[in-house]
């Protein structure tokens, strides 16, 4: 008998630290993964996620078939004829009006996957309708970090956190979400660092803070202000810095002066004495880097947050060397380059504005097209918004759940209805996927090549390691087929690596990368300018990637999130992750191990808050808010802040965006998934 054991190198599908994997198979099945051991950024050690990320792609859930909908039931049919309906809807539906298509990408696809899509959306249907779940996470890092700094990604390495003498970590439960960064600030702290945490919960990652901050949700401008006024108060700006290399300082001056801890604490629900604490703890450090995430960016004041961080991190000197930095941890394993790929209404690849006319010229010459639209297309909220307004008819979802993930399910769910033809491009038949005409398989993780780009801007290869179900197929090949039947040139391409090579020319960042070069452990850093440079670990080590190399203070005033609490719903929910699940659970609860830690949802509730209520531990309680009302367990705990529940969102049986608002932030348009106000009852009898 043959026995074949095989380590194929790759990197974790889970979320964005971007680990070193190999999966192993016998026999060409895949049968379990081992951690990288010379790989730079994890260095063997994999979290539960990685561990265990083989189980779901051996589902016997997965798609094996094209299906399209008869009478309400889904049917198997052939590649072929699925191409064919899908070809001429969208015919139709581009010849009536391009924009009434839509597309959503995919942070869980690769680079070559989501460059395909976008470049079929603008060069095959005409339309910038191209959007995805970054969307939902850190489009107000694109959009804050590029107006102070100039280029909106982290701004340094995750290995370099490990120099950083303090820490501060706001809105991000590193801990449970990013578990190897976390591995770097726990080398740090052994080291001596400080770490601060700013979080309504007290969650893994504020439980080991020398200053925990359980601020109020919603109050993180308000925080970071109070912070620079000491600043200033207690001379600990870095003048010479201020000078050198930003502008804008006075401005900035002025509006912190009114933010005194004394005077805010109210606002943020913390004593001034500890945000004085951590503002000196913080600046009175050589190096010092700030961590941030969802509790940033996910709130209708999103952008002015991440301002905020860069405007303190300016204000200290704390760019451009090691162990410092603004750095966005990013969630998805590839939503980096979905972002660096175009799979963005306003941007080509490589942040290039749809509407700036030498980048149009310059993408017509590459994609041999003469007609790209340069009006800015729909983004994920306005989508559904359209559908429902009928504006959109077709939209074509490769690789995301929206009527789970997206704010509102009610809402989301109307506007699927509405559509009068829906795609979805899955390895499972997911909740969204139900809404579909046609179904499409695709190959997963193990399954296929290309590259992913981690949050420190890091691309790296996956590779095929077996091959995948039934009739599965490429996320790549199937749009490229679909172009080719609809007779638009560009789409010819073989592998991936043939669409590397493209991605190379239109890209600036990634100019100096090929296949060859991407074989080493560790891939190399964006940007790459030519095949020459090693790849770039810190960001602004000299200027700013601003027109004229200074970073640039933006003052940004405290508002209140869009929902307040009042008498009817008393409470604010926040809502989030676990350490055992992945977003929408079509992954994790599908992974024997992962789903055994954790089978179901809960609410955390406040001891206090609960006793006055009568709630106790465990208890089935009914949660509200003005967009529906969920039953779900009650988690009683002193973990959360007093009058905030939090909610994660990974599980339909009681789903957080039942409850969730499609407020957004009027700049990056992401909505409030951190505050609703909201009210918790117990059940009647
Ligand atoms: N296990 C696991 N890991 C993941 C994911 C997953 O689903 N599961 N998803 C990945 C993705 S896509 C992402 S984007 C990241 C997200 O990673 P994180 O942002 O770390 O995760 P969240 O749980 O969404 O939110 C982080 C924290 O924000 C806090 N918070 C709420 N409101 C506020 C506020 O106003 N201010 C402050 N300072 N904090 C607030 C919450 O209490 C919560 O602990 O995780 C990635 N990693
Ligand atoms: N209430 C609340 N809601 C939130 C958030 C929150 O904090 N609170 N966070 C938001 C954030 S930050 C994010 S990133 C979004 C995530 O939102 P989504 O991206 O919609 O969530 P996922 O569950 O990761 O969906 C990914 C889909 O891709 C499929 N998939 C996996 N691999 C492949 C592949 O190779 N090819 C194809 N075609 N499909 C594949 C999976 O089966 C799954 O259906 O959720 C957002 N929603
Ligand atoms: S930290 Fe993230 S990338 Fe690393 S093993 Fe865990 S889920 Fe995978
Ligand atoms: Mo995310």
């Amino acid at each position: 008998m043959s026995f074949e054991l095989k380590y194929t190198p790759n990197i974790c599908p889970y979320c964005g630290c971007g680990c070193g994997l190999n999966i192993v198979t016998l026999n060409g099945k895949i049968k379990g993964v081992e951690g990288w051991k010379r790989h730079p950024v994890n260095e063997g050690k994999l979290c539960p996620k990685g561990n265990f990320s083989y189980q779901f792609v051996q589902s016997k859930d997965r798609l094996k078939h094209p299906l399209i909908k008869k009478n309400g039931k889904f049917i198997e049919i052939s590649w072929d004829k699925a191409v064919d309906i899908i070809v001429s809807k969208l015919n139709e539906y581009r010849k009536e009006n391009p924009n009434s298509i839509a597309f959503l990408a995919s942070a869980r696809c690769t680079n070559e996957e989501n460059y395909i899509l976008q470049k079929f959306a603008r060069v095959a249907i005409g339309t910038n309708n191209i959007d995805h779940c970054a969307r939902l996470c850190h489009a107000p890092s694109v959009a804050g970090l590029a107006q102070t700094f100039g280029s909106g990604a982290m701004t340094n390495s995750i290995l370099d956190i490990e120099e950083a003498e303090s820490i501060f970590i706001i809105g991000s439960n590193t801990a449970e979400q990013h578990p190897i960064i976390w591995r770097r600030v726990l080398k740090a702290k052994n080291k001596g660092a400080k770490l601060i945490v700013a979080d309504p919960r007290k969650t893994p990652t504020a439980s080991l803070a020398d200053i925990h901050l359980p601020i109020k949700p919603g109050s993180n401008i308000a925080l970071i202000n109070a912070m620079m006024n000491v600043i200033i108060e207690e001379g600990l700006e870095d003048t010479d810095f201020i000078k050198k290399r930003t502008k804008g300082f006075e401005k900035l001056k002025e509006v912190i002066e009114k933010y005194k801890p004394e005077k805010v604490e109210k606002i943020v629900g913390v004593p001034a004495k500890k945000i004085r604490e951590a503002a000196i703890t913080y600046a009175k450090a050589d190096r010092a880097t700030i961590l941030y995430a969802m509790g940033i960016t996910q709130h209708t004041t999103g952008t002015h947050n991440v301002i905020s961080t860069a405007n303190l991190a300016m204000l200290t000197g704390n760019i451009g060397k090691k162990g410092t930095g603004v750095n966005p941890l990013r969630g998805q394993n590839n939503v980096q380059g979905a972002c660096d790929m175009g799979a963005l209404p306003q941007f080509y690849p490589g942040y290039q504005k749809v509407t700036d006319k030498n980048a149009t010229e310059k993408m017509q010459k590459i994609w041999k097209c003469d007609d790209l639209s340069s009006e800015p297309g729909l983004t994920v909220v306005e989508m559904m918004d359209a559908a429902i307004d009928g504006k959109v008819k077709c939209m074509y979802i490769m690789g995301e759940n929206p009527v789970l993930s997206d704010p509102d399910i009610k809402h989301v769910k109307k506007a699927l209805k509405n559509l009068e033809f829906l795609i979805v491009q899955d390895i499972f038949l997911t909740e969204t996927a139900e809404f579909a005409d046609i179904v499409l398989p695709t190959t997963a993780w193990g399954e296929k090549n290309g590259t992913y780009t981690s949050t420190e801007r890091r691309v790296q290869c996956i590779r095929k390691a077996a091959d995948g179900p039934g009739e599965a197929k490429d996320d790549w090949r199937i749009i490229c087929e679909i172009a080719k039947r609809m007779n638009v040139n560009g789409f010819e391409f073989n592998s991936t690596k043939e669409i590397f090579n493209e991605i190379r020319k239109v890209t600036p960042q990634y100019a100096g990368m090929n296949f060859k070069r991407l074989q080493k452990p560790g891939g190399l850093q964006w940007p790459c300018p030519d095949e020459s440079h090693p790849g770039t670990p810190i960001l602004h080590t000299e200027k700013f990637a601003t027109p004229d190399g200074l970073g640039k203070f933006i003052p940004v005033e405290h508002e209140e999130p869009a929902e307040l609490p009042d008498d009817r719903y008393p409470f604010i929910l926040t809502t989030g992750r676990i350490l055992f699940h992945y977003h929408t659970g079509t992954m994790t609860r599908r992974s024997e191990t992962l789903d055994n830690e954790v089978s179901t949802g809960f609410v955390e509730i406040n001891d206090k808050d609960a006793s006055k209520l009568g709630i106790k531990d465990g208890e089935i309680v009914k949660v509200m808010t003005r967009r529906g009302e969920i039953k779900i367990p009650a988690k009683v705990t002193s973990k959360v802040r007093e009058g905030v529940l939090f909610i994660p969102f990974h599980f339909v049986e009681c789903a957080a965006n039942m409850l969730t608002s499609t407020n957004y932030d009027p700049i990056s348009k992401i909505p409030e998934f951190k505050v609703s106000a909201a009210n918790i009852e117990k059940l009647e009898d």
